[in-house]
């Protein structure tokens, strides 16, 4: 399975724990693709550290869950507190944003991400790798996705790939 991770995080060494995590989650399996390294600014609350962002696409033999886990305990292990309240600052986020073109709802797992066309953060770095992905539930591609995107938050590329 192709799996399209997205890596986040606003506080600490942004660019070390950013290179920590997509290495911890390689363990999953082979790097197919990876994205530029973006400066963003916070979507979805104030704060005055702007995020690193990032998005890995994964050759995995795992399952989404098992990739969900190994997202958790390397969040955990790269000292991600979870404090409750929804959009805060964070050292290191992981969210899947793809699992080949699978359809996903359980308790634990929403796939593709449910928020993923609100947020350049995310539909920037995704148009640079994969702008003719067709988006599974949205049944448009990337690129198109970007477009039409309503959000007008700055994303900036800090380090081309
Ligand atoms: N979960 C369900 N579906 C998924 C999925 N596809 N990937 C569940 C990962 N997790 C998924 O996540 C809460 C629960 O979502 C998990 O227990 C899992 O079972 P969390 O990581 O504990 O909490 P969170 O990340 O704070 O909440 P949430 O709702 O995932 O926040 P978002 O949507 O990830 O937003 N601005 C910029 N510029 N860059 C960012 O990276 N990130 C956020 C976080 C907000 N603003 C940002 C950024
Ligand atoms: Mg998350």
């Amino acid at each position: 399975m192709l799996v399209t991770l997205i890596f986040g995080g606003n506080q600490g060494d942004r660019k070390a724990l950013l290179d920590e995590a997509i290495k911890e989650m390689s363990t999953i399996g082979k790097i197919e693709i990876r994205s530029s390294l973006y400066e963003t600014a916070p979507w979805g609350f104030e704060s005055e550290n702007p995020f690193y962002n990032q998005i890995v696409v994964y050759n995995t033999e795992l399952t989404p869950e098992e990739v969900l886990d190994k997202c958790q305990a390397t969040e955990k292990q790269l000292g991600r507190v979870r404090t409750g309240t929804q959009f805060t600052s964070r050292t290191m986020d992981i969210d899947i944003l793809f699992c080949d073109s699978q359809i996903i709802n359980t308790p634990r797992l929403t796939v593709p991400h449910p928020r993923m066309a609100q947020r350049n953060f995310v539909l920037c770095p995704l148009n640079e790798i994969m702008p003719d992905f067709i988006h599974p539930v949205l049944g448009k591609k990337i690129s198109e996705l970007l477009l039409e995107s309503p959000d007008t938050l700055k994303t900036e590329i800090i380090e081309a790939c």
